[in-house]
């Protein structure tokens, strides 16, 4: 059984990763979509329309669900993408929740792409869990762009690190949630500057429990036999820029255009 992931660059790979522990058997089409990079600094109608396409790219695929890694995506284009196709579409959603449950100073920071900070659906989901708590929504218009960046763009990776994480420390923020699929990818690094009296939160567990839930619903006898099976899936990186040496992805994009 194959499903479909997506994100403008690395980031979703964090994602992938805890797909490939947890459901070891699924095939998986992973689509860094970099010739529409970042997906940050898009309007919502640009984001949807190219959602909406890159779903008819995965069912071409024939796959069994779409993943949307991206936190940027599921908030501009997630309802667009889902009345436009019979697949199950997981999305990513900010992990506040638990943030909130887990701080002990009840102050806890949110950091995402702009588009994402501003969004209804980060406010929506702050005031359901906040209660006493307090919150700081942290923007940075150009992280997720120099993660993909990497290793050229390092030393400006470790300074907006540095910078953000000075900003919490002051705040006595003691739960940060990553709310961008790319900034796990350094978490180690946010971990060295904001010292261990700060819990870092991130989403892939949860997303790769709500996608084993769509695919029991779907296909419960299948998924039942492989679960038990160990049966190892094919991963299959795509890059919508070709860099990724996949040529059905960039003649693909280039008709979608
Ligand atoms: N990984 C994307 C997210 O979770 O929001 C980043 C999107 C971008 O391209 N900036």
């Amino acid at each position: 059984m194959k499903v479909g992931i997506v994100d403008s660059g690395a980031g979703g790979l964090t994602i992938l990763n805890a797909i490939q522990q947890k459901l070891p058997f699924l095939d998986l089409v992973y689509l860094a979509d970099d010739a529409f990079a970042p997906y940050g600094s898009k309007s919502i109608v640009q984001l949807q329309d190219r959602l909406i396409k890159i779903g008819s790219f995965f069912e071409t695929e024939g796959v069994a669900a779409i993943v949307v890694a991206c936190n940027t995506a599921t908030v501009a284009a997630i309802d667009a993408l889902r009345s436009n196709t019979k697949l199950p579409v997981i999305g990513v959603e900010p992990a506040v929740k638990p943030a909130f449950r887990m701080s002990k100073k009840r102050n806890v920071a949110v950091l995402a792409t702009p588009l994402t900070a501003a969004s209804t659906r980060l406010n929506q989901l702050i005031e359901l869990w906040q209660a006493d708590s307090q919150v700081s929504i942290m923007a940075s218009p150009t992280l997720a762009f120099d993660i993909d960046a990497w290793p050229e763009s390092k030393e400006k990776v470790i300074e907006t690190i540095k910078v953000l994480s000075q900003t919490m420390l002051a705040d006595e923020v003691d739960t940060l949630v990553l709310a961008c699929t790319h900034y796990p990818l350094v978490k180690s690094l946010f971990e060295q500057e904001l010292g261990q009296g700060c819990e870092i939160i991130e989403p892939s567990e949860g997303v790769t429990a709500q996608l084993l839930r769509k695919l029991q619903e779907g296909y419960p006898e299948q998924i039942e036999t492989q679960l038990e099976s160990r049966t190892k899936g094919k991963v299959e990186l795509c890059s919508s820029l070709g860099l990724a040496g996949t040529p059905r992805l960039v003649a693909w994009v280039q008709c979608a255009e």
